[in-house]
């Protein structure tokens, strides 16, 4: 049957084939969670946001939702369908029989929750107690998808258990410092342990048969072999970016734009050894532009390098966030029609245009990219 807006079909296999329907996160109700082990390995040690939690202020949720409706409209414009996530209560504690947390966090951002692999979403186990029952917020849509498509499978990884024994207790202390961090990350010591397998979907990249995973704060090489179980029909590869201290998802440091080309930060960049499907299949790695800004805003947990968290509507266009000028320059090099879209002050609340969104439908089959 063919895609039509009201006739519902999950069905995406990579990141850039022609998109028609997507989940755009909300900021309503989002807050800073509170300390825990994971979350705080993130927050740069100069960051705004160490120290304070709580909800956001009403004016920055405003504004957040502003521009993220904005940027629905500008798809749904585009003739491609947008479903919306429903808030639930995120001021309430998380509970379990091994942990408690004050508060939740939001349904922002989407792409770190939910993984659509051909006619599947997975919902991921996620690394933060905070975000453990993020899922809910998606539960509604994902009921919907169920009653309207009858080849959809809703999946959900194994809940996590996220006692103290899934974290390295070296990250806790306030001041590790920038350069003992890189050498961590080079040895692949990360907050994260092996007690049991933890990732956040936004750590996964999908190129057809082949899936690439970040190993990092997020996803631990539990996470990757579990996927590797999972999806048996795939080939799934970790990947590892040394020059970046703080490794969470893998969408602000490796984007795949077509079929053959790939932009690579360039502070991060994918080790030569990792390299070789790449260019053993002709595939092209360049270095992203720089951001066009210094700092991340105001009680962001992410880096400038939201630059590069572009969404692809198809493997001639490109959605970059407005003030990402040089970014926006590159890809229009690269031969891809530039749409422009304000996000910056929706970055807060976790990130940027891919992070923003998730794939529900694009057209396309699963192909080997890398035979
Ligand atoms: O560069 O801070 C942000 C990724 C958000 N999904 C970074 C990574």
């Amino acid at each position: 049957m063919s895609w039509s807006p009201d006739n519902t079909q999950v069905n995406s296999w990579n990141e850039w084939d022609p998109l028609k329907h997507v989940i755009v996160g909300r900021a309503d109700d989002c807050h800073i969670p509170p300390e825990e082990p994971a979350l705080d390995a993130k927050v740069p040690e100069d960051s705004d946001m160490r120290g304070q939690w709580g909800r956001r202020p009403q004016e920055t949720i405003d504004r957040a939702n502003e521009l993220l409706d904005n940027f629905a409209n500008q798809l749904k414009a585009r003739g491609i369908r947008v479903d919306r996530p429903t808030s639930i209560d995120h001021s309430q504690p998380a509970t379990t029989p091994d942990f408690h947390t004050d508060s939740q966090f939001g349904c922002m951002p989407p792409r770190d929750v939910l993984l659509t692999v051909g006619s599947e979403i997975l919902e991921a186990t996620m690394s933060y107690r905070c975000r453990w029952f993020e899922y809910l917020n998606y539960r509604p849509l994902m009921q919907q998808y169920w009653d309207e498509d009858s080849n959809f499978r809703h999946e959900a990884a194994p809940k996590p258990r996220l006692t103290d024994a899934d974290y390295h207790p070296d990250y806790l202390s306030e001041k590790i410092g920038v350069e003992k961090r890189l050498k961590w990350a080079e040895e692949k010591f990360f907050v994260t342990t092996e007690e049991e397998p933890l990732f956040d979907a936004a750590d996964v990249l999908r190129f057809g048969k082949d899936l690439v995973v970040q190993h990092g704060f997020t996803t631990n090489q539990k996470g990757v072999e579990w996927l590797r179980r999972h999806f048996i029909d795939h080939r799934v590869h970790t990947v590892n970016f040394p020059g970046d201290p703080y490794p969470i998802h893998i969408d602000a440091t490796f984007t795949p734009l077509r079929p053959g080309l790939i932009v690579n930060n360039p502070q991060r960049r994918l080790p030569e050894d990792q390299r070789k499907m790449f260019y053993d299949n002709d595939w092209e790695i360049v270095d992203a532009a720089q951001p066009a800004h210094n700092t991340p805003p105001p009680l962001c947990y992410s880096s400038t390098w939201l630059s590069m968290n572009v969404l692809v509507l198809d493997p001639k266009t490109v959605c970059v966030e407005k003030s990402e000028v040089y970014q926006a320059e590159q890809m229009d090099k690269l031969g891809m029609e530039v749409v422009e879209v304000e996000l910056r002050d929706a970055y807060a609340f976790g990130g940027g245009l891919h992070c923003c969104t998730a794939d529900v439908y694009r057209e396309g089959t699963c192909e080997d990219y890398f035979p």
